[in-house]
């Protein structure tokens, strides 16, 4: 299965690379915002629009989902933030000219970062069976054809719904909602390939699938681990939170493969000591262990705690379950197996120990290094385990923080997202709407991919995001799209799921954040749910991208009238014109909302709650926090294989690709590298800048190659190599996913290195 980049892409790749940098954000940060929101939107347009961001009566940042503090500044944002911003307010269209001018035979040969820098989508377009190019169609057309669609089915489970996470709550809650009374659970969404492993841990060790932290909890910690996290490049507003805790007296240690600049040093760039001076020193210890050791990692300081009796007992008896078994596991622990998994030294593990029994409270913070590995949701458990030996859940100052990726893909999940909802989440949709919605579970993103590719699932609704470039096993995944009968992309900007359609396609074009959005009770606000669990509003300010424009929530509620006609109860038109309307269905549906409208009016929005957090209440099976012990995992490479991760650059929001630098990384110009411990490399022959194929081997003796990867020597353990996503998604085998939460395994490929196939030669 060989497979080639995107040809005819007229931006060169030739990545240069000097030594990576020790320090984060400082006047680069700024001059980079100021580079790149410019030349998007003009330099008076971009600092009425920056200025906007993240206050109290301005739109959300639709970049991170970490949450703002008490105390704005008048920028509240981050370089990256206002990259995810110039994205969307950009000035550069997309009309029916451009689709006439670029037929999608054309534009399939164009590079993700081609197809992001044409600029915002105007009108809704349409690719009929067997043509070449997209074709302005009338909104009322472009419903009728899904409804037609939806409708020819033998059944609602043939139809897909996807949702990226940027989506409002209004707008998930009405596409969830929509999906149920048309009769189906099929509601993947990108958290399946995210913080999935994260919500299956959290839910069954502590009864809430989220966070337990609030910021104030991580201003008050002793102790902040950051494991597999690079909040740097993907959550630059938490520095300000990590320099905030430094100064309060928090330790700061970093359990990464890769020391990250931005975990290394902070320039705060809304300070004029972070513009000029050295900034602060974040991680006290930084542990580069190998890709999936940290469940070894967790396990093995739980066995030295309990050695020890450093634990707190009172609070094990009083809201644990299950701690006996678990302290057999992990006095059991093996030295030599943990030394092996991690990588690490006896003194390493030592220096983190000592650390741990100095802190009286603990804060773990993790993202996608811990959640996409085959035993992510052991190693996620593990963290808990590890918190619950010193009752750090439930008090000041400690928990556990799955920093969330999308700006509201927390909300979303609230909001009925989910392909395995609760059956009480049911009864009370049932209750409020009059319909019985279907109990039987649903497709996730990777069971979407198989069941379009063997051809039950025939009509594929995307409410956001790319899916195509986002999933695994890029070749199958275009196959299984290329199969569906209708593909439809509710979008604001191109991308490569609009080139590789079913036999007929649309794109339905929309509002975004920054966008003023008025209907015919007047203008409407959106809400969003941050990663610690606060709700707030998110109005948008500037005029729309084009008058042809619906919001998310409006083409929802067409959708629907398409589909149900008047056949349905749910008063689908009123939505439309009221999103205080939504919010009242949600406030009787989703607990937690009580009086949302009022609440969510408020300046800075209110928490939901979580009983974890709140009064140590764990609404599991057992009653208690649940301690688990199962065997410790690690992946294991055969000889002469290295493990590859795929990861994010700084100039990218996941398939956006903003430009082809990674700044911190001391990579310009390029994206196809490959980091190689420098051992590695020399074992393969392979001197910083020669250029190698990487081969991924499966289990079932596939394999998968792409092409054409310079090489770059950098400080990362041995065996563990780094390249970017979504080149590297072709590598990604589609059965390669995370036990129990089904999300696949990105940072656990199994691959060899292969000189180059002649034609990159
Ligand atoms: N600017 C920007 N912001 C973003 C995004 C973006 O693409 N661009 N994406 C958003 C989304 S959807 C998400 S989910 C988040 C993602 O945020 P991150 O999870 O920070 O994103 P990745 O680039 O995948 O980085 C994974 C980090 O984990 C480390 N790592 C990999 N494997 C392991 C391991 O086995 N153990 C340990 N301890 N570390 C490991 C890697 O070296 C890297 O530092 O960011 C969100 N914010
Ligand atoms: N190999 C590998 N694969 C990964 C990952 C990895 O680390 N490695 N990370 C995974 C993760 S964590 C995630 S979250 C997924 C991301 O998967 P997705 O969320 O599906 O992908 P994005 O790239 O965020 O989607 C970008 C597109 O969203 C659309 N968009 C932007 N704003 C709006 C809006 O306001 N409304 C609408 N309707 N559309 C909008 C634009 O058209 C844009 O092209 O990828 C996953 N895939
Ligand atoms: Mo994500």
């Amino acid at each position: 299965m060989a497979k080639k980049a995107p040809a005819g892409d007229p931006v060169q790749d030739a990545p240069q690379v000097t030594a990576p940098k020790h320090a984060a954000a400082g006047l680069p940060a700024v001059a980079q915002t100021v580079k790149v929101a410019g030349a998007q939107m003009g330099a008076r347009r971009a600092t009425l629009t920056l200025l906007k961001v993240n206050q109290k009566n301005g739109f959300d940042c639709p970049g991170c989902a970490w949450p703002e503090g008490d105390h704005r500044h008048t920028f509240e944002f981050c370089e990256n933030g206002a990259k995810a911003v110039a994205e969307e307010a950009t000035l550069r269209r997309v009309t029916p000219d451009f689709f006439a001018a670029h037929p999608v035979s054309d534009l399939a040969r164009r590079s993700g970062y081609w197809l992001g820098q044409q600029g915002r989508i105007t009108q809704p377009m349409y690719l009929a069976d067997g043509a070449d190019s997209y074709e302005e169609v009338p909104w009322e057309r472009a419903f009728s054809i899904i409804a037609d669609e939806l409708t020819a089915l033998d059944s609602p489970d043939e139809a897909v719904f996807y949702t990226s996470g940027r989506t409002s709550n209004e707008a998930a809650f009405l596409f969830q909602l929509f999906a149920r009374e048309f009769g189906t659970n099929n509601l993947p969404d990108c958290s399946n390939m995210c913080h999935e492993s994260s919500g299956s841990a959290l839910t069954e060790t502590l009864g809430v699938g989220k966070g337990s932290v609030l910021l104030e909890d991580l201003y008050r910690a002793d102790l902040i681990i950051v494991a597999g996290q690079n909040p740097g490049t993907n959550h630059p507003r938490m520095l300000s939170a990590l320099e905030k805790a430094k100064r309060g007296g928090a330790r700061i240690v970093s359990v990464n493969p890769l020391a990250e600049a931005g975990t290394e040093r902070f320039r705060n760039p809304q300070k004029a000591s972070g513009l000029v001076g050295g900034g602060t020193a974040l991680s006290d210890l930084h542990l580069p262990i190998r890709l999936g050791g940290d469940q070894a990692l967790f396990r093995a300081l739980g066995r030295l705690l309990i050695e020890a009796d450093a634990v707190d007992h009172d609070f094990i008896a009083e809201h644990t379950h299950g701690f006996a078994e678990y302290e057999a596991a992990a006095r059991a622990t093996d030295w030599d197996e943990t030394l092996a998994a991690t990588g690490l030294t006896r003194e390493d593990i030592d220096a983190l120990y000592r650390m741990v029994t100095g802190a009286e409270s603990v804060v773990v913070c993790w993202a996608m290094g811990l959640t996409q590995h085959k035993h992510a949701v052991a190693t996620i458990r593990e963290v808990v385990n590890f918190l619950l030996l010193g009752g750090n859940v439930g008090r000041p100052g400690a928990g556990v923080c799955p920093v969330r990726g999308h700006s509201n893909v927390q909300g979303d999940r609230t909001m009925g997202i989910f392909e395995r909802p609760p059956a009480p989440f049911l009864d009370a949709l049932r209750d409020e709407f009059g319909f019985e919605p279907p109990r039987e579970h649903g497709l996730d993103v990777v069971r979407a991919i198989r069941a379009l590719r063997d051809g039950s699932a025939k009509v594929f609704f995307a409410m956001g995001g790319n899916f195509v470039s986002a999933s695994p096993d890029t070749d199958v995944t275009e196959a299984a799209m290329r199969r569906a009968r209708l593909t439809v992309h509710v979008s604001t900007k191109l991308n490569r799921s609009h080139t590789v359609t079913g036999a007929r396609a649309l794109i339905l074009p929309v509002l975004g954040r920054t966008e003023r959005d008025r209907q015919s009770s007047g203008e409407q606000f959106v809400t969003v749910e941050d990663s610690m669990g606060m709700v707030h509003a998110s109005h948008g300010s500037l005029p729309p991208a084009s008058s042809h424009l619906l919001s998310e929530p409006a083409v929802v509620s067409r959708l629907a009238r398409a589909v149900f006609g008047d056949g349905s109860r749910v008063p689908w038109a009123d939505f439309e014109h009221d999103y205080d309307l939504i919010r009242d269905r949600i406030a009787r549906v989703v607990p937690g909302f009580t009086d949302f409208n009022a609440r969510v009016r408020r300046p800075g929005g209110f928490a939901l709650p979580h009983g974890p957090r709140d009064s140590r209440t764990f609404p599991t099976a057992t009653g208690k926090a649940n301690f688990t012990a199962a065997p410790v995992e690690y992946p294991r490479v055969p000889e002469g294989r290295l493990l590859l991760q795929t990861l994010r650059s700084h100039d990218q929001y996941n398939t956006t690709i903003y430009g082809l630098d990674d700044r911190y990384r001391g990579i310009r110009g390029g994206r196809r590298v490959v980091l190689l411990h420098p051992d590695d490399a020399a074992a393969h022959g392979l001197a910083d800048g020669a250029y190698t194929d990487l081969v991924s081997e499966w289990t079932d003796g596939t394999e998968r190659r792409a092409e054409g990867f310079r090489v770059v020597h950098y400080p990362t353990p041995r065996g563990c190599a780094a390249a970017y996503y979504p080149e590297t998604n072709v590598l990604v085998p589609l059965d390669h996913t995370a036990d129990t939460s089904n999300t696949p395994a990105s940072k656990s490929v199994v691959i060899r290195l292969e000189q180059p196939t002649p034609a990159h030669v």
